[in-house]
């Protein structure tokens, strides 16, 4: 392999500026695909040149030889099936050899494509082979099953116009943009370094002698695009890099965002990080331990083994085109006041070694702790604390559910005004009622109505928790499936509380203060919970209110002490 790079332009989709016009005209008659964000992240690495040498979404015969072999069919190495996926309803409506437009989510056409296969792919086979097992705790394959749609399209692609970005735009290249940027340089050997995460001073660290060791310049590439479910969103990692990236001499070291959408394929995925690293003019890419890993699997083990990735990556690299940089695993020797890589370390017994592991950081970011100098920058510190300020700043949501009558809003109520007299965050009550009357006005009681009832509920508290508030809701909320889809929504944000009041059915009808049990029992309501209608009673609330022998009170305090002890309000 040669280690200089070759910096000549890379072919990419786009048509010319004129045709692109004329072609946007025309496109507009086509029938038309609305692009996910992940589709769009791949359109646009197709588009520019990132994903050299593919022309297109993958065709079946591609898709079935990248799946089971990381090969196209004509043996060229590519490991992630880049697909179109989309609903039955649409393919049905899609001849293949019929060009599509594609657009972004506000209907901008970005390209078109001439489909040239339609098929329904086996997502468990392409679950096993791509990310080495059908296990839903895998990010990918979750999307796969219950994000992506269940027929694929292939066929190549005509680039019109780069999807826009209004953010950090002075900070994104394109693969010839940057390429362009080493020539005038005169950089021809390149280390890139590819993070979903803030740099802290061991990756400013590893990432120097890295690039000392190729004897190359560094190139820090961040994906920005789409990383793993929970990551520290990008807008804030950037302005962390960019803090960081002071403490690199400026002559040497470049930063670029790159709008991948990661699938957190471990070792295939870092084969195919070297090849996008590749096509944008880099000749050495660091890989570290557990390379864009995803976790644990839903048996708590870890889906790859942490050497996986640098083993598949070294077994293809001249393929690739790109040299592997093994990560050092760097850790902190108090004594020597700095960073070494841990087994170059001989005098284990007689020095202090330092680390602070990720899950530390963030109960250290969570509870307002100290993250000391040693460990990261202090602006690093200053951006993650203003994004992640600690649980007792955080917007939360308290969802209480229970039957009509339970006494969920009286409790509601009661909450609200203690956490009013507490102050320091706006509270906002989202009764059954209330609700009702102001937001789903239309609605009715069958099981679509009360589920599109929660669902805006819970987009409305999502929405307060991911501003900094406080949201108390308090409908019936009978159906388990939505509470859990409620949960997952508003914990991308902050904490979800689901407290069960659980006022049995027969005294709810005892108490009957609306007087709706005796119409429900009469026929007069129909599908009333409880009597008419189901109820799935929470298995696993954070908190269970047994309402018949405690007062209302009692009951909001109860809840209050639940708060405080999940860290959501600063003990009294
Ligand atoms: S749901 O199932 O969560 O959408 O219900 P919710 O929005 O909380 O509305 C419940 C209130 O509407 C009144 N009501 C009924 N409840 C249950 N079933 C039927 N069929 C029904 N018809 C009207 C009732 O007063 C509920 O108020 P609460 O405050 O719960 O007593």
């Amino acid at each position: 392999m040669s280690s200089l790079a070759n910096l000549a332009p890379i072919p990419e989709l786009y048509v010319s500026h004129e045709s692109a016009q004329k072609m946007k005209v025309e496109a507009a008659n086509l029938t038309s695909w609305d692009l996910s964000p992940r589709q769009i992240c791949d359109l646009e690495l197709l588009m520019n040149g990132g994903f050299f040498p593919l022309k297109g979404f993958l065709g079946q015969e591609d898709y079935d030889s990248v799946v089971d072999t990381m090969r196209l069919k004509d043996g060229t190495l590519w490991p992630m099936p880049i697909t179109l996926d989309v609903t039955e309803a649409f393919a049905e409506t899609i001849e293949e050899g019929q060009d599509i437009a594609l657009r972004d989510q506000e209907g901008v056409i970005l390209a078109t494509m001439t489909v040239t296969d339609k098929w329904s792919p086996d997502k468990a086979r392409e679950a096993e082979q791509v990310y080495g097992a059908d296990d839903q705790a895998h990010p990918a394959v979750y999307a796969l099953h219950n994000q992506m749609g269940k027929v694929y399209l292939g066929g190549p692609v005509t680039g019109i116009q780069q999807p826009v970005h209004y953010d950090f735009r002075g900070r994104r290249d394109t693969p010839n943009e940057l390429r362009a940027y080493f020539r005038k340089l005169g950089w021809r050997r390149v280390v890139a370094f590819q993070t979903r995460n803030p740099l802290h001073r061991a990756h400013q660290e590893l990432t120097f002698r890295a690039a000392k060791e190729a004897q190359a310049n560094l190139l820090i590439h961040p994906v920005v695009g789409m990383t793993k479910p929970g990551d520290v969103d990008h807008f804030t990692r950037v302005r962390c890099y960019e803090a960081v990236l002071d403490k690199y001499p400026g002559s040497t070291t470049h930063m670029s965002l790159l709008n991948l959408a990661m699938r957190m394929a471990g070792p295939r995925e870092a084969v195919w990080h070297g090849i996008i690293r590749r096509n944008h003019g880099c000749t050495h890419m660091i890989v570290g331990r557990d390379h864009a890993g995803p976790g644990k699997n839903s048996a708590g083990e870890d889906f790859y083994g942490p050497y996986d990735a640098q083993e598949l990556f070294r077994q293809h690299q001249d393929e690739i085109g790109l040299e592997m940089v093994p990560f050092k695993h760097m850790v902190y020797v108090q004594e020597r006041a700095q960073y070494e890589p841990a087994d170059e370390i001989e005098d284990h017994d007689s020095v202090t070694i330092l680390n602070i592991s990720g899950t530390e950081l963030r109960r250290r970011l969570q509870e307002g702790l100290e993250i000391p100098e040693w460990f990261s920058f202090p602006e690093v510190v200053k951006e993650l604390r203003r994004t992640r300020p600690p649980r007792s700043q955080q917007g939360f949501t308290v969802f209480f559910t229970g039957f009509s009558g339970s006494g969920k809003s009286t409790i509601a109520n009661a909450l609200m005004v203690k956490l009013m007299e507490m102050g320091g965050r706006p509270v906002t009550l989202l009764d059954g009622d209330i609700v009702r009357k102001n937001l789903s006005s239309e609605l009715g009681f069958s099981k679509e109505h009360r589920d599109l009832n929660i669902r805006r509920i819970g987009y409305v508290a999502s929405e307060i928790t991911k501003n900094g508030g406080i949201a108390i809701c308090a409908p019936i909320a009978p159906y388990a499936a939505t509470r859990r889809a409620v949960r997952e929504e508003i914990e991308q944000y902050g904490a979800f509380c689901e407290i069960h009041v659980a006022t049995s059915i027969e005294e709810c009808e005892r108490r009957d203060r609306k007087g709706l049990y005796k119409l429900a029992r009469e026929g007069k309501i129909k599908e009333f919970t409880g009597i008419s209608d189901p109820y799935d009673e929470p298995q696993n609330p954070e908190l269970r209110l047994e309402t018949e022998h405690t007062d209302v009170d009692n009951c909001a305090h109860q809840v209050v002490l639940k708060l405080e002890q999940m860290g959501l309000i600063a003990g009294q």
